[in-house]
Protein backbone atom coordinates (compact mmCIF):
# COMPACT_ATOMS: atom_id res chain seq x y z
CA UNK A 1 0.00 0.00 0.00
CA UNK A 2 1.59 3.40 -0.82
CA UNK A 3 0.36 6.78 -0.78
CA UNK A 4 -0.54 7.13 -4.22
CA UNK A 5 -3.20 4.64 -3.92
CA UNK A 6 -4.60 7.50 -1.84
CA UNK A 7 -5.46 9.75 -4.76
CA UNK A 8 -6.41 6.86 -6.70
CA UNK A 9 -9.18 6.23 -4.34
CA UNK A 10 -9.87 9.73 -3.93
CA UNK A 11 -10.55 10.05 -7.84
CA UNK A 12 -12.27 7.24 -8.02
CA UNK A 13 -14.72 8.33 -4.82
CA UNK A 14 -14.89 11.87 -6.96
CA UNK A 15 -16.12 10.61 -10.23
CA UNK A 16 -18.56 8.41 -8.06
CA UNK A 17 -22.10 6.66 -10.23
CA UNK A 18 -24.51 9.16 -11.08
CA UNK A 19 -27.67 10.36 -9.96
CA UNK A 20 -28.67 8.62 -6.81
CA UNK A 21 -31.95 9.90 -5.07
CA UNK A 22 -31.31 11.13 -1.39
CA UNK A 23 -34.99 10.57 -0.77
CA UNK A 24 -35.93 7.23 -0.11
CA UNK A 25 -39.71 5.96 0.22
CA UNK A 26 -40.17 9.02 1.09
CA UNK A 27 -38.00 8.95 4.20
CA UNK A 28 -35.99 12.29 4.34
CA UNK A 29 -32.08 10.36 5.04
CA UNK A 30 -30.60 13.39 4.72
CA UNK A 31 -27.39 13.95 7.93
CA UNK A 32 -29.05 17.55 9.37
CA UNK A 33 -26.09 19.40 10.87
CA UNK A 34 -27.28 21.06 14.40
CA UNK A 35 -26.25 25.01 13.70
CA UNK A 36 -26.06 25.03 10.03
CA UNK A 37 -29.60 24.03 9.22
CA UNK A 38 -30.72 27.26 11.63
CA UNK A 39 -28.17 29.76 10.21
CA UNK A 40 -29.70 28.37 6.64
CA UNK A 41 -33.11 29.36 8.04
CA UNK A 42 -32.20 32.60 9.52
CA UNK A 43 -30.56 33.27 5.82
CA UNK A 44 -33.24 32.18 3.49
CA UNK A 45 -36.75 32.22 4.87
CA UNK A 46 -37.19 32.83 8.42
CA UNK A 47 -36.67 36.46 8.51
CA UNK A 48 -39.06 37.13 5.73
CA UNK A 49 -41.90 35.16 7.55
CA UNK A 50 -41.51 37.36 11.15
CA UNK A 51 -44.60 38.30 12.16
CA UNK A 52 -46.91 35.33 10.57
CA UNK A 53 -48.78 33.01 12.78
CA UNK A 54 -46.66 31.07 15.49
CA UNK A 55 -48.36 27.44 14.38
CA UNK A 56 -48.34 27.88 10.47
CA UNK A 57 -44.55 29.37 10.96
CA UNK A 58 -43.81 26.03 12.80
CA UNK A 59 -45.30 24.02 10.23
CA UNK A 60 -43.62 25.71 7.50
CA UNK A 61 -40.36 25.85 9.86
CA UNK A 62 -40.89 22.07 10.26
CA UNK A 63 -41.01 21.78 6.44
CA UNK A 64 -38.36 23.82 5.58
CA UNK A 65 -35.95 22.13 7.89
CA UNK A 66 -36.37 19.03 5.61
CA UNK A 67 -35.81 21.02 2.55
CA UNK A 68 -32.78 22.93 3.31
CA UNK A 69 -31.10 20.31 5.17
CA UNK A 70 -31.32 18.15 1.90
CA UNK A 71 -30.60 21.23 -0.42
CA UNK A 72 -26.55 20.80 1.96
CA UNK A 73 -26.05 17.86 0.69
CA UNK A 74 -27.22 17.79 -2.96
CA UNK A 75 -29.69 14.84 -4.69
CA UNK A 76 -26.56 13.22 -5.56
CA UNK A 77 -25.04 11.04 -2.52
CA UNK A 78 -24.95 7.41 -2.78
CA UNK A 79 -24.47 5.07 -0.17
CA UNK A 80 -22.37 1.63 -0.25
CA UNK A 81 -22.07 -0.88 2.32
CA UNK A 82 -18.64 -1.06 3.52
CA UNK A 83 -16.33 -3.31 5.83
CA UNK A 84 -12.44 -2.71 6.71
CA UNK A 85 -10.46 -2.61 9.82
CA UNK A 86 -9.00 0.24 10.83
CA UNK A 87 -5.28 0.93 10.44
CA UNK A 88 -5.07 4.08 12.68
CA UNK A 89 -7.76 6.99 14.20
CA UNK A 90 -6.76 10.40 14.33
CA UNK A 91 -9.29 12.52 16.65
CA UNK A 92 -7.89 15.74 15.82
CA UNK A 93 -8.80 15.66 11.85
CA UNK A 94 -12.04 13.49 13.11
CA UNK A 95 -10.88 10.60 10.60
CA UNK A 96 -9.42 7.32 10.83
CA UNK A 97 -7.46 5.21 7.88
CA UNK A 98 -9.38 2.72 7.15
CA UNK A 99 -8.33 -0.65 4.96
CA UNK A 100 -11.39 -1.01 3.39
CA UNK A 101 -12.41 -4.19 1.23
CA UNK A 102 -13.69 -3.96 -2.23
CA UNK A 103 -16.85 -2.65 -2.89
CA UNK A 104 -17.54 -4.69 -6.37
CA UNK A 105 -18.06 -2.35 -9.52
CA UNK A 106 -16.84 1.04 -7.82
CA UNK A 107 -13.49 0.69 -5.84
CA UNK A 108 -10.57 -1.53 -5.12
CA UNK A 109 -9.42 -2.70 -1.85
CA UNK A 110 -6.84 -0.07 -0.57
CA UNK A 111 -6.44 1.56 2.66
CA UNK A 112 -6.92 5.40 2.82
CA UNK A 113 -8.37 7.92 5.03
CA UNK A 114 -12.08 8.42 5.80
CA UNK A 115 -14.20 11.24 7.82
CA UNK A 116 -16.32 9.28 10.23
CA UNK A 117 -19.54 11.07 11.31
CA UNK A 118 -20.86 11.28 14.30
CA UNK A 119 -16.81 12.18 15.13
CA UNK A 120 -18.16 11.05 18.40
CA UNK A 121 -17.60 7.28 17.01
CA UNK A 122 -13.36 7.72 16.93
CA UNK A 123 -13.69 7.31 20.76
CA UNK A 124 -15.14 4.26 20.11
CA UNK A 125 -13.03 2.38 17.64
CA UNK A 126 -9.34 1.70 17.42
CA UNK A 127 -6.20 -0.08 15.67
CA UNK A 128 -6.62 -3.49 14.62
CA UNK A 129 -11.35 -3.12 14.82
CA UNK A 130 -12.81 -4.33 12.23
CA UNK A 131 -15.78 -2.37 11.08
CA UNK A 132 -19.01 -2.32 9.35
CA UNK A 133 -20.37 1.03 7.84
CA UNK A 134 -22.07 2.80 5.37
CA UNK A 135 -19.54 5.16 2.93
CA UNK A 136 -21.21 8.03 1.72
CA UNK A 137 -20.53 9.43 -1.14
CA UNK A 138 -21.32 13.22 -2.97
CA UNK A 139 -20.65 13.98 -6.32
CA UNK A 140 -19.01 17.50 -6.76
CA UNK A 141 -21.80 19.99 -8.40
CA UNK A 142 -20.87 23.89 -8.83
CA UNK A 143 -18.94 25.15 -6.65
CA UNK A 144 -19.05 22.43 -4.29
CA UNK A 145 -15.69 20.00 -4.36
CA UNK A 146 -16.82 16.39 -4.08
CA UNK A 147 -17.33 15.01 -0.34
CA UNK A 148 -16.87 11.14 0.78
CA UNK A 149 -17.11 9.97 5.06
CA UNK A 150 -18.50 6.66 6.27
CA UNK A 151 -21.53 6.58 8.54
CA UNK A 152 -23.36 3.98 10.68
CA UNK A 153 -20.07 2.51 11.89
CA UNK A 154 -20.34 -0.49 13.57
CA UNK A 155 -17.27 -2.47 15.30
CA UNK A 156 -17.84 -6.19 14.40
CA UNK A 157 -14.65 -7.51 15.84
CA UNK A 158 -11.98 -5.92 18.22
CA UNK A 159 -8.29 -6.21 17.66
CA UNK A 160 -6.96 -9.11 19.59
CA UNK A 161 -4.77 -7.86 22.41
CA UNK A 162 -0.83 -9.91 21.29
CA UNK A 163 -0.72 -12.96 23.47
CA UNK A 164 2.38 -11.30 25.37
CA UNK A 165 0.60 -8.25 26.63
CA UNK A 166 -2.52 -8.24 27.82
CA UNK A 167 -4.63 -5.22 27.80
CA UNK A 168 -4.64 -5.28 31.54
CA UNK A 169 -1.12 -5.14 31.98
CA UNK A 170 -0.41 -2.28 29.07
CA UNK A 171 2.54 -0.02 30.46
CA UNK A 172 1.66 3.85 30.32
CA UNK A 173 4.72 6.02 31.20
CA UNK A 174 4.19 7.65 33.87
CA UNK A 175 5.53 11.22 35.51
CA UNK A 176 8.96 10.64 37.38
CA UNK A 177 8.92 6.77 36.30
CA UNK A 178 12.47 5.78 35.37
CA UNK A 179 13.35 5.02 31.41
CA UNK A 180 15.21 1.81 31.12
CA UNK A 181 18.61 2.44 29.33
CA UNK A 182 17.42 0.99 26.11
CA UNK A 183 19.56 0.51 23.57
CA UNK A 184 19.49 1.73 19.76
CA UNK A 185 21.57 2.42 16.28
CA UNK A 186 21.38 5.56 15.08
CA UNK A 187 21.36 7.39 11.37
CA UNK A 188 25.28 6.90 11.52
CA UNK A 189 25.84 3.27 12.33
CA UNK A 190 26.80 4.28 15.74
CA UNK A 191 25.34 2.71 19.12
CA UNK A 192 23.38 5.02 21.21
CA UNK A 193 21.32 4.10 24.89
CA UNK A 194 19.01 6.61 26.39
CA UNK A 195 21.35 6.59 29.75
CA UNK A 196 23.80 9.16 27.84
CA UNK A 197 21.52 11.59 27.21
CA UNK A 198 21.32 12.12 31.10
CA UNK A 199 21.68 15.97 31.96
CA UNK A 200 19.68 17.09 28.87
CA UNK A 201 16.05 16.86 28.21
CA UNK A 202 15.53 14.46 25.89
CA UNK A 203 12.07 14.15 23.66
CA UNK A 204 11.25 10.81 21.95
CA UNK A 205 8.98 10.03 19.29
CA UNK A 206 8.37 6.86 17.45
CA UNK A 207 7.94 6.54 13.57
CA UNK A 208 8.66 4.36 10.42
CA UNK A 209 10.34 6.38 7.37
CA UNK A 210 7.74 4.55 4.77
CA UNK A 211 4.39 5.61 6.38
CA UNK A 212 1.82 6.92 3.96
CA UNK A 213 -0.32 8.60 6.46
CA UNK A 214 0.13 12.22 6.57
CA UNK A 215 -1.44 12.38 10.24
CA UNK A 216 0.67 9.53 11.45
CA UNK A 217 4.38 9.67 11.05
CA UNK A 218 5.19 12.33 8.82
CA UNK A 219 3.63 14.43 11.01
CA UNK A 220 5.61 13.83 13.70
CA UNK A 221 9.03 13.99 12.14
CA UNK A 222 7.47 17.78 11.18
CA UNK A 223 6.63 19.05 14.75
CA UNK A 224 9.87 17.81 15.25
CA UNK A 225 11.67 19.79 12.36
CA UNK A 226 10.06 22.51 13.95
CA UNK A 227 11.27 22.20 17.57
CA UNK A 228 14.50 21.63 16.34
CA UNK A 229 14.37 25.14 14.36
CA UNK A 230 13.25 26.60 17.47
CA UNK A 231 16.16 24.77 20.00
CA UNK A 232 18.34 26.41 17.20
CA UNK A 233 16.73 30.29 18.84
CA UNK A 234 15.77 29.61 21.96
CA UNK A 235 18.02 29.75 24.58
CA UNK A 236 15.71 27.44 27.39
CA UNK A 237 15.86 24.74 24.83
CA UNK A 238 19.64 24.54 24.90
CA UNK A 239 20.20 21.14 26.19
CA UNK A 240 17.04 19.73 24.28
CA UNK A 241 17.94 16.73 22.24
CA UNK A 242 15.41 14.62 19.63
CA UNK A 243 15.27 11.61 18.93
CA UNK A 244 12.88 10.10 16.30
CA UNK A 245 12.43 6.19 16.81
CA UNK A 246 11.86 3.50 14.37
CA UNK A 247 9.64 0.66 14.75
CA UNK A 248 10.48 -1.24 11.46
CA UNK A 249 14.11 -2.45 11.86
CA UNK A 250 14.17 -4.87 8.93
CA UNK A 251 13.62 -1.60 6.98
CA UNK A 252 15.03 1.37 8.61
CA UNK A 253 18.68 0.83 8.64
CA UNK A 254 20.92 3.78 9.44
CA UNK A 255 21.15 4.62 6.00
CA UNK A 256 17.17 5.00 5.37
CA UNK A 257 16.98 6.76 8.23
CA UNK A 258 19.98 9.05 7.33
CA UNK A 259 17.90 9.92 4.15
CA UNK A 260 14.74 9.82 5.93
CA UNK A 261 15.88 12.93 8.04
CA UNK A 262 17.39 14.49 5.18
CA UNK A 263 14.09 14.50 3.52
CA UNK A 264 12.35 15.97 6.82
CA UNK A 265 15.54 18.76 7.07
CA UNK A 266 16.55 19.11 3.37
CA UNK A 267 19.62 21.38 4.28
CA UNK A 268 21.60 17.87 3.84
CA UNK A 269 23.96 18.97 6.84
CA UNK A 270 25.06 16.68 8.97
CA UNK A 271 25.27 19.38 11.53
CA UNK A 272 21.51 18.14 12.63
CA UNK A 273 22.71 14.56 13.90
CA UNK A 274 24.13 17.31 17.00
CA UNK A 275 20.40 17.70 17.89
CA UNK A 276 18.48 15.56 16.67
CA UNK A 277 18.57 11.42 16.19
CA UNK A 278 16.92 8.88 14.34
CA UNK A 279 17.73 5.61 15.69
CA UNK A 280 16.64 2.10 15.81
CA UNK A 281 16.04 -0.89 18.05
CA UNK A 282 17.03 -4.85 16.73
CA UNK A 283 14.35 -6.42 16.45
CA UNK A 284 14.77 -8.26 19.48
CA UNK A 285 14.95 -4.94 22.01
CA UNK A 286 11.73 -3.60 19.82
CA UNK A 287 8.92 -5.33 21.94
CA UNK A 288 10.42 -3.93 25.51
CA UNK A 289 10.90 -0.60 23.78
CA UNK A 290 7.92 -0.61 22.60
CA UNK A 291 5.68 -2.46 25.69
CA UNK A 292 7.25 0.49 27.96
CA UNK A 293 6.33 3.92 25.56
CA UNK A 294 2.41 1.84 25.66
CA UNK A 295 3.10 1.81 21.55
CA UNK A 296 1.58 -1.05 19.39
CA UNK A 297 2.74 -2.43 16.51
CA UNK A 298 1.32 -4.39 13.31
CA UNK A 299 2.87 -5.52 10.51
CA UNK A 300 -0.25 -5.94 7.70
CA UNK A 301 1.38 -6.48 4.41
CA UNK A 302 4.32 -3.69 4.05
CA UNK A 303 2.36 -1.32 6.33
CA UNK A 304 2.42 -1.01 9.43
CA UNK A 305 -0.43 -0.34 12.12
CA UNK A 306 0.19 1.23 15.04
CA UNK A 307 -0.02 4.27 17.24
CA UNK A 308 1.47 7.39 18.25
CA UNK A 309 3.45 7.35 21.40
CA UNK A 310 5.87 10.81 22.54
CA UNK A 311 7.71 11.40 25.37
CA UNK A 312 9.59 14.13 27.17
CA UNK A 313 12.78 12.56 29.33
CA UNK A 314 14.11 14.92 32.23
CA UNK A 315 17.87 15.45 32.93
CA UNK A 316 17.64 12.69 35.28
CA UNK A 317 16.46 10.08 32.85
CA UNK A 318 12.50 10.42 34.31
CA UNK A 319 9.11 10.60 32.19
CA UNK A 320 8.53 14.72 32.17
CA UNK A 321 5.68 13.72 30.50
CA UNK A 322 3.95 11.75 28.10
CA UNK A 323 1.48 11.97 25.07
CA UNK A 324 -0.54 9.59 23.61
CA UNK A 325 -1.75 9.97 19.73
CA UNK A 326 -0.90 12.49 17.31
CA UNK A 327 -2.99 15.27 19.05
CA UNK A 328 0.48 17.14 21.06
CA UNK A 329 1.37 20.38 19.67
CA UNK A 330 5.03 21.66 19.11
CA UNK A 331 4.23 24.81 21.81
CA UNK A 332 3.12 21.17 24.70
CA UNK A 333 6.86 19.85 24.27
CA UNK A 334 8.56 23.13 24.10
CA UNK A 335 6.43 23.78 27.41
CA UNK A 336 7.11 20.58 28.81
CA UNK A 337 11.12 20.59 27.47
CA UNK A 338 11.73 24.53 28.68
CA UNK A 339 10.25 23.44 32.51
CA UNK A 340 12.21 20.33 32.70
CA UNK A 341 15.30 22.14 31.32
CA UNK A 342 18.53 21.72 33.98
CA UNK A 343 19.05 25.17 35.96
CA UNK A 344 22.06 27.28 35.28
CA UNK A 345 24.02 27.92 38.43
CA UNK A 346 24.26 31.74 38.81
CU1 LIG B 1 3.01 6.04 10.82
Amino acid sequence: MDASKDHVATAALGRGPRRARFWRGGVISCPVERGSTASLLNHRSFRAQRGTCFSVLLLLLTLLLSLTACTRHPASAKRYPFKGRIVAVSSQSQSAIIDGDAIPGFMDAMAMDYKIKPASVLSQISSGDTISAEVVIVEAKGDAPPDYWLENVKVTAHSAPPAQTPKSSLHMPAPGEEVPDFAFTNESGRRISLAQYRGQVLLVTFIYTRCPFPDFCPRMSSNFAEIYKQIGTNPALATTHLLSISFDPEHDTPKVLRDYAFTVIPAHDAALFNRWEFAVPSTTDLPRVADFFALTIKSEGGLITHNLSTAVIGPDGKIVSWYHGGDWQVSDLIRDATGAAPQKHA
